[in-house]
């Protein structure tokens, strides 16, 4: 955009989008109202590139990914787009000559929250990654009437706001009713046999049935022209019913299917890393998948009549086990609308879906009772149970006799139909999300598979996208970077390691820091006002955001948070440097510890922010509303960064690499991506401390886990959870925590600590000292953040798509060169 952004004609589109679209003057116009011109005028260029894209796609024909994913966690739109048209700081320019900031119209624009964490953010990510590549490929998910909830805290407490992101309509966005399609719930089956085909028909009947309505946003490659589609559907009622012939069997059908089209697309579950069950939440599965296999099929024979080489110019990769019904929709598609055989409808299939899986916590796992699914899905129940016959048939061949192998391996099994089993037999790659977790996988959680079918299996280990967590995020370090090493990091982002240069470099490491204390001061501004907490941008920001989850453990935190209190106010004549302890996190609106847990950061920073006897010394902050947008700013802000889960829980982490990538130092566990950012980066420059995975993982089989130990022979310890139950948090209150300190000692509710906060407790607060000791010698510290960022070059989302077109999805780039013409 920058050979042809026209200053001036983008001035006269935002007064005449103001002047449309809301009859007004810039002058009279409000924030919001300039927000939707300039994003409509944003538009408008975009829209130039995505014909120019589906022009070049529709020439070549290449092979399309299709990325399924119940979450899309996108962020704000107009700000990253800007960046990748390269044009932010043209478009900054001219509004400010219009007298109008930037930033306060980027405010404006809701956070497009249509995932819970790491999995949605990812898939953004993803998006981001191959649109910059030149990939072509579409998101497909669901467009959520309210996303992730909004978080207020009040009285300490989290309360769930609904989030009404689409209230001021979404300028982005384009409706493209001419690609509905009708997706089917309920009824039964018929059988009729064929005589023709000799073969039989299988016909669903006294069904409800919901138009799916797909809207396109348009996904921006960096400085390529290349622009790709996130296709989320929405439903609508289909009320086809003859008015005259009004009977009671037709009304009472069209409210049931104008109920359905209204609920299914109503909400994101709140969930991460836990499985509900929820009937509706199956239907919204099934609703989104049916409707993007049925347009991948239809786009694929608008080209081509063999349908047996599908798999050759598509390729699904589902996001976990969400959207694994692609595998029977699309079987079910092969077999009674194209009338295949099983034998070539199963080879298509399990050439063309894939699977990643992003957790091995057992209360993920997706498991459907059996009439839930089959009442629901009666076809695609059908075909489940044959694929499960035949996978069955193929197991005791392979071992005979075995019934442990079919009671672990069978998709259909006590009464479930088990997704994650039917993802591993029908893709054609299985892979994990960093180097950990995929051997965790291969060698425990999936060991019978990985034995039976190794070639399946790979790991990706997880990325991020530069452009929007620096070159975005964080503009001051981003030109800092450009200005030393070029800017080909923004796209290469290995680049960035030409930066370890400049960390033995006195004067680079204080301009480091002098950019890391600008960022510091803007989230203290924001702190300011929206928590009303004054924090010093001089202290030590030490940062845990991410999803509220116990095995997560923000509560080690908060206690070790206590502890170091209870030390300064024992201990006052010991030297203590500031440290500003920053939380961020929602918590599932029905998970009671979680919620609980949030309870006590919020009344701990109450305690210690308003003891004056400390000077200040100790700020805790709960930054209310997590999301993508503030993480932006936190990202950037950070000196510490907390990734501190029990090992082997954390699949990979994606925070840890965010916080990487803006200089942050890792306190953490060997878990996760935490492994591989510790190999790049040396341990010389991160604090790690706790249990080993394999530790833990014997722990747990061995059952030898004792956390009463700890508490009885740690003074420190004991006298830290006594504080969950003395009322020092609670204003006198001795049972408000209770259950947080029931959690760590008693078996009532579960194991015992089973994240093993106890275990890990003393050497966490060991290696959290070291950290905010190792924060005072300025120059050393300066010198591990600058060699942070400047080894983060493996964990851009780049790279690991790069790995899946090269190992998985075997994709071809598209070229796109926009004629000029089109831009006068
Ligand atoms: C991750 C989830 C998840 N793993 C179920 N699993 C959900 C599971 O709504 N549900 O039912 C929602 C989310 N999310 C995260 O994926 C991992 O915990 C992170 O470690 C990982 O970085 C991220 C991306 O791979």
């Amino acid at each position: 955009m920058d050979k042809h952004f026209d200053k001036e004609r983008f001035k006269e589109t935002v007064r005449d989008n103001v002047r449309n679209l809301f009859r007004k003057t810039l002058k009279e116009a409000t924030q919001q109202q300039l927000f939707q011109a300039v994003a409509y005028a944003v538009k408008d260029v975009i829209i130039d590139n995505w014909m120019a894209t589906q022009q070049v796609m529709d020439e070549e024909d290449p092979k399309i990914l299709y990325y399924m994913s119940m979450e899309f966690l996108m962020g704000r739109a107009l700000g990253n787009n800007l960046i990748n048209l390269t044009a932010y700081k043209e478009v900054k320019e001219a509004l400010s000559e219009m007298g109008f900031d930037l930033n306060v119209i980027e405010d404006q624009e809701p956070d497009a929250a249509l995932g819970n964490g790491g999995l949605g953010r990812l898939a953004a990510c993803f998006l981001d990654s191959l649109a910059t590549l030149g990939y072509p490929a579409y998101g497909c998910g669901i467009r959520y009437r309210y996303g992730m909830f909004r978080q207020k805290i009040e009285n300490g407490y989290q309360v769930e706001v609904p989030d009404d992101w689409l209230r001021n309509g979404n300028p982005f966005e384009l409706k493209r009713p001419e690609y509905a399609k009708i997706v089917r719930f309920g009824g039964y089956v018929r059988v009729e046999y064929d005589e023709q085909t000799h073969s039989n028909r299988f016909i669903q009947e006294n069904y409800q049935s919901v138009r799916a309505v797909p809207y396109d946003i348009p996904v921006v490659g960096y400085n390529n022209n290349m622009v790709n589609t996130l296709r989320v559907w929405d439903a609508e009622a289909i009320n086809d019913f003859q008015l005259d012939s009004f009977d009671k069997g037709d009304y009472q059908k069209a409210v049931e299917q104008e109920n359905l089209a209204r609920n299914i697309v109503e909400v994101l579950y709140p969930n991460d890393n836990h499985y509900a069950g929820k009937e509706l939440r199956l239907k919204q599965q099934y609703f989104f998948i049916s409707a993007s296999v049925q347009e991948a099929v239809a786009k694929y024979k608008r080209k081509h009549n063999d349908i047996h080489k599908f798999y050759e110019k598509a390729t699904f990769q589902m996001n976990d086990t969400h959207p694994t019904v692609a595998v029977a929709e699309l079987m079910r598609i092969l077999l009674d609308e194209e009338g295949l055989g099983w034998d070539e409808a199963w080879e298509i299939t399990t050439k063309t879906v894939a699977y990643t899986n992003h957790t091995i916590m057992a209360e993920a796992l997706e498991k459907w009772p059996i009439e839930l699914f089959s009442r629901l899905l009666p076809r695609i129940y059908q075909i489940v149970e044959e694929i499960n016959r035949r996978f069955i048939a193929q197991v005791q061949q392979r071992y005979p006799g075995n019934q442990d192998k079919i009671a672990k391996m069978a998709v259909i099994y006590d009464g479930q139909v088990r997704m994650a089993n039917l993802a591993i037999v029908a893709g054609y790659s299985v892979n994990g999300v960093a180097k950990l977790h995929t051997e965790i996988l291969k060698k425990q959680t999936l060991k019978d598979f990985y034995e039976m079918m190794p070639e399946k299996f790979n790991n990706k280990t997880n990325g991020i996208t530069q452009r929007r967590f620096l070159l975005h995020g964080n503009q001051l370090l981003a030109d800092w970077v450009t200005d030393h090493i070029g800017d080909e990091w923004i796209t290469d982002l290995p680049q960035i390691a030409k930066m370890k240069l400049y960390a033995d470099d006195q004067k680079a490491r204080q301009e480091f820091m002098n950019i890391k204390y600008q960022n510091k001061v803007r989230l203290a501004k924001y702190i300011k006002e929206h928590n009303g907490i004054d924090v010093d941008p001089r202290s030590v920001f030490d940062v845990q955001v991410k999803r509220l989850h116990e095995y997560k453990r923000q509560l080690m935190n908060i206690l070790d948070v206590m502890y170091l209190y209870r030390e300064l106010k024992e201990h006052p004549e010991r030297p203590f440097y500031p440290v500003t302890f920053i939380f961020g996190a929602k918590a599932a609106a029905g998970y009671r510890r979680a919620k609980l847990t949030i309870k006590l950061i919020n009344s701990v920073a109450d305690v210690i922010n308003n003891d004056q006897s400390i000077n200040g010394k100790i700020k805790v902050v709960f930054i209310e509303d997590y999301r993508v947008s503030n993480a932006e700013l936190i990202f950037a802000a950070a000196d510490i960064s907390e990734q501190i889960s029990t090992a082997s829980k954390e699949a990979s982490g994606t925070s840890n690499m965010k916080l990487m990538l803006n200089g942050a130092l890792t306190l953490g566990t060997m878990d996760g991506a935490n492994v591989e950012i510790v190999q790049e980066v040396g341990e010389e420059n991160a604090f790690i401390f706790g249990l080993s995975s394999q530790e833990v993982i014997d722990h747990e089989n061995n059952h030898d886990y004792d956390p009463t130990y700890y508490f009885n022979n740690d003074p420190d310890i004991r006298t830290t959870l006594m504080e969950l139950i003395n009322g020092k948090y609670s204003g006198g209150d001795m049972e408000l925590f209770r259950e947080l300190y029931d959690s760590l000692l008693t078996t009532k509710e579960g194991p015992a600590d089973q994240y093993f906060i106890l275990a890990d407790f003393k050497s966490y607060d060991a290696a959290r000292k070291k950290a905010i000791e190792y924060y005072q010698s300025q120059g050393d510290w300066a010198k591990s953040a600058i060699l942070n960022m400047a080894s983060s070059g493996k964990f851009s989302s780049d790279r690991t798509i790069q790995e899946y077109v090269r190992d998985i999805w075997k994709l071809e780039p598209i070229k796109i060169t926009v004629d000029p013409e089109s831009f006068e």
